[in-house]
């Protein structure tokens, strides 16, 4: 794209855009054709390193589509979602919300606390204040910024070693404590004057630390949180290269006068003015662009103003891909007219209103999502969803809601697919009936906790047309697609024992068989060879070394089938989908705290449960790796496992049943890839699909771990002896 006859520096230009960057500026010419711009000037897209919320959402509700769409509409085109002092959890769920968005672009983030001074709080939350902790900061991801009181203790330390950039803020340091904070890599003042103290002659305080060694210096330049004249005299004092402008704006930038929440307490805008209840002001209700256009009525130099907002901020923070028109720079810019009123605003090369569709698609699911997850959840204000890609046959979405103390409230809102789930109402009420008799025991550690909340007529699940909705609180925690920690194996293994052991006594019969014949793999075979038959997608001939390894092994696959008739061993109650990620685990403790996705619970085989979860958690790939010859069963993991799951279930389980859990895990592996060849025959109505012949890689990805299970099938099964005699 070629910006044509637009004013940049003076100079009537052209501006040649590819790729989202900048890649040729020249004098205009009559010769070439692109976009008029005549009567325009240019401007690089604003950057705003200090912002909480606008448009009624603030970063703290950790989804930022809407704030994004509005920032873009008003000329920011990247920014820092800036978190308030809140307790961990919460602001780590912000640097794990999604960051793709069709508006301002997210390039990292900015905590603004807790390691803040109490007394110089603002309006920042008291409660969740406390000293720098170096370890906890480097836990959480994509934080670009952090404000500290460097007067804390650690503070120095935590300067030196946070790999973030430092800035100093909601202080009460003195002179020499921020020269000591600036030595130890501190490179600049948040919101300068505000929540710090002031110059005095003989005192001169973090501004005079800041004049002495030359940092940068943020300011709001709303005309409410600086006196103009302090806003002339920063510009005077640090020049365009050091001072920053930031809007410091909170959630209701963009909406009227009114009470909102902030940092989970009440804040008051009256005449455009936000403060706290105790008088205290809360963030501005400006945009940047306003900030700039304030400075420069202060008198400030229109272009320094600019640059102050654009240019500076982004060598701040260390991207000096943004904030300015230079060829191989992101192309992010405004176009402003005479008057300088926005006219046009451009992020990555794409004019705003061309991705209008993307933001409308989102706000539309948006919708449709929180028209069903209002039938359940009673309190707060929806906020947004999140899919989670995880799960081959439901459709999940985290959906988050924000309460009156201003915590969120997350919940895990599915839609089971119905041509798997044919009657979906069974597997509540056995869901149902396994975590009530799991919970009535007291010794139990890890408990199922999936609280199901139920709608109106006081069902746990609604429907809507063909499909089939439920939704139960979030269980914060961590769960692992690839695990190496053995360790964690271990644990996997007795968490998914101690399920076994808990359902021990459970009768089978309360049990609907939600899905027939769910691990009968010489069932699962004969489907297999019957669609390879039918050939419904033309597909069979493509598939015919599968086949033959399927033939080959149908008869040891067939075995525990066989033996199961033969009353060989017990019918249990088990799992039946045991990956290692229906496991969540404490994240500090590391211990586990509950087993999920109790769809497929059911009468089982205990093999059948062991060997799943080896499957996934002892493979040395993921279960769809494309290269097979990165895939194999890894044998430490396997013995880590082991020792979790034999461990536990010792006593519970027979010798017969021991003796048979390595020919459990070839038998599900081999089972596994059937069932995906059936579906890669039948036309992958089964198993969701990310690209075309995905069930096919999933075979062949299974087939090879079976393969290397059968080579090592001696070794595996010394290790499982071993463990249950010991
Ligand atoms: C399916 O959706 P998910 O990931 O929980 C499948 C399991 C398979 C698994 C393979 C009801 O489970 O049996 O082992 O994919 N669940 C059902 O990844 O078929
Ligand atoms: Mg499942």
């Amino acid at each position: 794209m070629i910006l044509k006859n637009v004013l940049l520096d003076g100079i009537l230009s052209d501006i040649t855009i590819e790729d989202g960057k900048f890649t040729a500026i020249a004098p205009a010419s009559a010769a070439t054709e692109g976009v008029d711009c005549s009567g325009l000037t240019a401007i690089p897209g604003l950057v705003d390193m200090h912002t909480h919320g606008c448009a009624g959402f603030d970063t703290m509700d950790a989804h930022f589509e809407e704030m994004s769409w509005f920032l873009a509409q008003n000329g920011t085109t990247s920014w820092l979602p800036t978190t308030m002092t809140m307790d961990i959890d919460s602001i780590r769920k912000v640097t794990e919300a999604p960051r793709e968005v069709s508006g301002a672009q997210i390039l990292g983030f900015h905590m603004e606390g807790p390691y803040i001074n109490a007394t110089r709080k603002g309006a920042q939350n008291g409660k969740f204040i406390k000293d720098p902790d170096l370890k906890e900061f480097k836990s959480l991801d994509g934080m670009k910024v952090v404000t500290i009181a460097p007067e804390l203790p650690g503070s120095e330390e935590f300067i030196r070693d946070c790999g973030a950039l430092v800035c100093i803020g909601h202080t009460d340091a003195d002179y020499d404590t921020c020269i000591k904070a600036i030595e130890a890599g501190a490179n600049c003042l948040t919101h300068t004057f505000n929540a710090m103290p002031g110059i005095h002659h003989r005192n001169p305080g973090p501004i005079g630390a800041a004049v002495a060694k030359n940092i940068y210096v943020q300011a709001i330049t709303d005309g409410l949180h600086l006196h103009p004249a302090i806003v002339l005299m920063l510009y005077k004092t640090f020049g365009p290269e050091r001072m920053v402008i930031i809007s410091d704006a909170m959630r209701a930038t963009g909406l009227g006068d009114g009470i909102y929440e902030f940092g989970g307490q009440d804040i008051e805008v009256k005449d455009s003015v936000a403060r706290t209840m105790d008088g205290a002001i809360a963030g501005s209700t400006s945009t940047l662009w306003r900030c700039v256009k304030q400075a420069a009525k202060f008198g400030v130099p229109f272009d320094d103003a600019v640059r102050m907002a654009t240019r500076t901020p982004a060598d701040m923070i260390g991207m000096p891909n943004k904030g300015r028109i230079e060829v191989g720079a992101d192309a992010d810019l405004l176009l402003i007219d005479g008057a300088q009123e926005l006219s046009r605003v451009m992020i990555a090369g794409e004019f705003v209103e061309d991705r209008a569709a993307a933001h409308q698609k989102y706000v539309e699911e948006k919708a449709a999502i929180q028209e069903i997850a209002d039938r359940f959840a009673k309190d707060g204000k929806f906020l947004g969803f999140t899919p989670m890609h995880q799960g081959n046959i439901n459709a999940t979405y985290l959906v988050d809601y924000r309460l009156a103390d201003g915590s969120v409230k997350s919940y895990i809102l599915q839609r089971i697919n119905r041509y798997v789930f044919k009657e979906p109402a069974q597997i509540m009420e056995n869901i149902g009936a396994v975590t009530a008799h799991i919970n009535k025991k007291a010794a139990a550690a890890c408990k199922p906790v999936m609280e199901f909340l139920t709608v109106a007529s006081g069902e746990n699940y609604c429907l809507d047309g063909e499909n089939f909705w439920r939704l139960y609180s979030f269980i914060p925690g961590v769960g692992y697609d690839l695990c190496d920690s053995l360790d964690t194996l271990k644990k996997a293994g007795e968490a998914f024992g101690e399920f076994q052991n808990q359902l021990a006594d459970f009768d089978a019969a309360k049990l609907h068989e939600t899905i027939p014949d769910f691990h009968n793999t010489k069932k699962r075979l004969e489907t297999l060879f019957a669609a390879c038959d039918a050939d419904a997608c033309g597909r069979a001939a493509s598939v015919q070394p599968e086949i033959t390894f399927f033939r080959d092994n149908a008869a040891l696959a067939s075995e525990l089938t066989d033996l199961l008739a033969a009353g060989a061993f017990p019918l249990r109650v088990t799992h039946n989908d045991t990956k290692i990620n229906n496991v969540i685990f404490n994240r500090e403790t590391g211990e586990p705290l509950t087993v999920i996705d109790l769809d497929t619970v059911m009468p089982g085989l205990a093999m059948h449960d062991f060997g799943d979860a080896v499957r996934f958690a002892a493979s040395t790939a993921a279960e769809d790796e494309k290269d097979t010859a990165k895939i194999a069963l890894d044998l430490n993991k396997f013995r880590a496992f082991a020792e979790g799951f034999i461990g536990k279930t010792a006593g519970s389980l027979t010798a017969k049943e021991n003796e048979l859990m390595v020919l459990g895990a070839i038998t599900i592996t081999i089972e596994l890839a059937a069932r995906f060849l059936t579906d890669y025959l039948s036309g992958d109505k089964y198993f969701k699909t990310n690209y075309e012949g995905h069930n096919l890689v999933r075979t062949r990805a299974q087939i090879a771990l079976a393969k290397d299970m059968l080579a090592k099938r001696g070794e595996m099964e010394k290790i499982v002896l071993q463990i249950a005699g010991k």
